[in-house]
């Protein structure tokens, strides 16, 4: 739980580093690739991490200009990275600019529950590494190289020139 800002700054720092990582492995090709007909589309599902940064955010309160969840599915790769990156800077610098620590305790009324600012800040880390998990499966299907986020992958333990390590 967070009880600072600096706190979610820090690990979100790192957590949208690794999201934008990721997204810029994207191919505009790659973006239609589905494993079963009723899943999310690689490019559904990259899009649904980039607007859930407003989506979430956004109730409590905080303005910024971010991707909006009923905005158009982009169809090019470089569109949902820019996306992105742009929605995640607004949002960090309204943070910065507007909250301190003790709005972390205010609630506000999220889909059918009251939670606390911290809990909100929380939810946004794991709903996004939840999707983020997701979409290295469906981008390896798709034949994408998938960069490291908490430790190397297959592709980059061989470049080390090293399998990767049975666990
Ligand atoms: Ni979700």
């Amino acid at each position: 739980m967070f009880r600072t800002i600096e706190d979610f700054l820090t690990i979100w720092k790192y957590e949208s580093e690794s999201t934008q990582k990721l997204l810029d492995t994207l191919t505009d090709a790659s973006l239609a690739q589905e494993v079963t007909a009723e899943g999310r589309t690689i490019g559904r599902l990259a899009w649904h991490i980039v607007t859930t940064v407003h989506e979430m955010v956004s109730r409590t309160g905080l303005e910024f200009e971010g991707a909006k969840h009923e905005g158009p599915l982009p169809t090019s790769a470089i569109a949902i990275v820019k996306a992105y990156q742009l929605s995640n800077e607004a949002m960090i610098s309204a943070i910065q600019n507007n909250w301190t620590d003790a709005i972390l305790s205010d609630e506000h009324d999220m889909y059918g529950e009251r939670w606390t600012v911290a809990t909100i800040l929380q939810i946004l880390v794991f709903h996004q590494i939840h999707h983020r998990g997701q979409l290295t499966v469906l981008m390896r299907q798709a034949g994408l190289r998938i960069p490291g986020v908490y430790g190397p992958t297959r592709e980059e333990w061989a470049e080390f020139g090293m399998e990767a390590p049975e666990v």
